[in-house]
């Protein structure tokens, strides 16, 4: 039986890209601060002139999958991150926006098989959505999180396919 896992010790090693929504950025802004600080604290550098991490700005969650997928396909990052926030309350398409945007993430990280970190809050209220990006938690900090842990896993899975 083999056991496979992502760890958290390789994360100086990966290039990441983070893809955000400008939509309700006053949420999403913060997602992205709480996402940086994780990645920050796990040794990645990012500063302006860092070639581990790039950030691309998208007008909402609609947009995230076809960026997600451009930079997926360059074949230059190891794991996608996507930050964005659709808030019921002030969107009667709710539903199209998070169904489109969560199928089209799903779908880009198969085909890719680049892992793309779903990080889009679905909520009733901006209160609800604040209190995910940081007044309460931050969100941000867990899908760095599970970015460096999927890259991690990616990696083993696919040496593990090289010896095997
Ligand atoms: N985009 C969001 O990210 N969140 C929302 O709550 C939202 N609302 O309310 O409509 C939203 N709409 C914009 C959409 O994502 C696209 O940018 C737009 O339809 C252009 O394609």
């Amino acid at each position: 039986m083999a056991t496979f896992e992502g760890r958290f010790d390789d994360s100086t090693s990966f290039r990441i890209a983070v893809v955000v929504a400008r939509f309700n950025d006053l949420v999403t802004g913060k997602l992205l601060s709480g996402c940086l600080d994780c990645l920050s604290r796990h040794g990645v550098d990012i500063s302006s002139a860092s070639d581990q991490l790039d950030v691309a700005w998208v007008p909402g969650s609609f947009e995230l999958p076809i960026v997600a997928q451009t930079l997926a396909k360059s074949g230059r990052y190891q794991v996608v991150i996507t930050l964005g926030a659709v808030i019921r309350g002030d969107t009667p398409h709710f539903d199209v926006v998070v169904s489109e945007s969560s199928k089209g993430i799903a779908s880009v990280s198969r085909e890719t098989a680049v892992p793309i970190i779903f990080g889009v809050l679905t909520t009733d209220t901006l209160q609800q959505a604040l209190e995910r990006a940081g007044v309460k938690s931050n969100l941000g900090w867990n899908y760095a999180l599970q970015a460096l842990e999927m890259a991690s896993l990616m990696r083993v899975l696919h040496s593990s396919d090289s010896t095997n």
